[in-house]
């Protein structure tokens, strides 16, 4: 993949695309979807690059920032026209690199696309990892606090595969609790990881954070989760991520 140059052609030739994943509550045997996960896409002619190929690459360069800045833009617009057409209350998650938290005034650019888009700061969701809380850059926790404070939600994502310290969970406004797919994946007959998913939605709960299972892909893991007491689900058994307009029908579907 060569990178040089193709960025601000991609930005230029919007050959940028968000895809969107559902989030599903489960309770009482009745489940109804409550947010959506943006995610970025990168169409190189017919090609359609992971990110896992060119956001390591954009975060080298610090042009994470700019594409990110877009992310968010897009991601506010979109939901916020999702919740106009009957979807009240839609949330929308973004992913963030730690180069976008680092950012003099990140939070208020933040505050600037709310604005500008008409989406309820409490519909936002923003999902870090355990890497970017590790760096412990000085301004990270101002920086969520002031987020906080203006009704955004933090959700620390992948959670569990990281340099984990339980201390972030005390000292970081962190609100969500993403349990990484690798868990839920092979949990059902896997004991040990059983006990491991079981201990993150106990200390979830615990915390009063939500808890999002990732990478539910059978009922046997729904009904897992389910028993455990975890509520909030995403993964391909309810919707793989799919462009906007795919996605829309889905999420009427499972509202
Ligand atoms: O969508 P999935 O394949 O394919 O995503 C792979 C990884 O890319 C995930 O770890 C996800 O968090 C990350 N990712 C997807 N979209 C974005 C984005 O807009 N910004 C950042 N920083 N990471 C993203
Ligand atoms: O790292 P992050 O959690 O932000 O990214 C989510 C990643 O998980 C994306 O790459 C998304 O495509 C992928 N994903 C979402 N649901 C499932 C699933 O049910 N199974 C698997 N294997 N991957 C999933
Ligand atoms: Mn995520
Ligand atoms: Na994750």
């Amino acid at each position: 993949l060569n990178l040089e140059n193709a960025l601000s052609e991609a930005l230029a030739r919007k050959q940028f695309e968000l895809y969107y994943q559902p989030i599903v509550q489960v309770s009482a045997g009745r489940s109804h979807v409550v947010g959506v996960e943006a995610l970025l896409r990168w169409w190189q002619g017919e090609r359609l690059v992971p990110p896992d190929e060119f956001i390591p690459a954009l975060e080298e360069t610090g042009e994470i920032v700019e594409v990110g800045d877009w992310v968010l833009q897009q991601a506010c617009t979109q939901v916020q026209q999702w919740q106009q057409d009957g979807l009240a209350g839609l949330r929308c998650s973004v992913n963030l690199s730690s180069r976008q938290l680092q950012e003099d005034g990140f939070a208020q650019r933040v505050a600037t696309i709310l604005k500008e888009t008409g989406l309820p700061a409490a519909s936002l969701v923003l999902e870090i990892t355990e890497s970017l809380l590790m760096r412990d850059v000085p301004d990270t926790l101002a920086t969520l606090r002031e987020l906080e404070s203006m009704g955004v939600r933090i959700a620390l994502d992948d959670f569990g595969t990281g340099f984990s310290s339980l201390g972030y969970l005390h000292r970081y406004p962190l609100h969500i609790i993403k349990v990484d797919k690798s868990f839920i994946t092979k949990a059902p007959d896997d004991d040990r990881l059983k006990a491991i998913s079981r201990a993150i939605i106990g200390l979830g709960r615990g915390l009063e954070m939500d808890v999002i299972a990732e990478g539910i892909e059978t009922p046997e893991q729904m009904d897992f989760l389910h028993t455990e007491g975890c509520n909030f689900v995403q993964g391909y058994w309810f919707s793989r991520p799919q462009s906007a307009s795919m996605i829309h029908p889905i999420l009427v579907k499972l509202s």
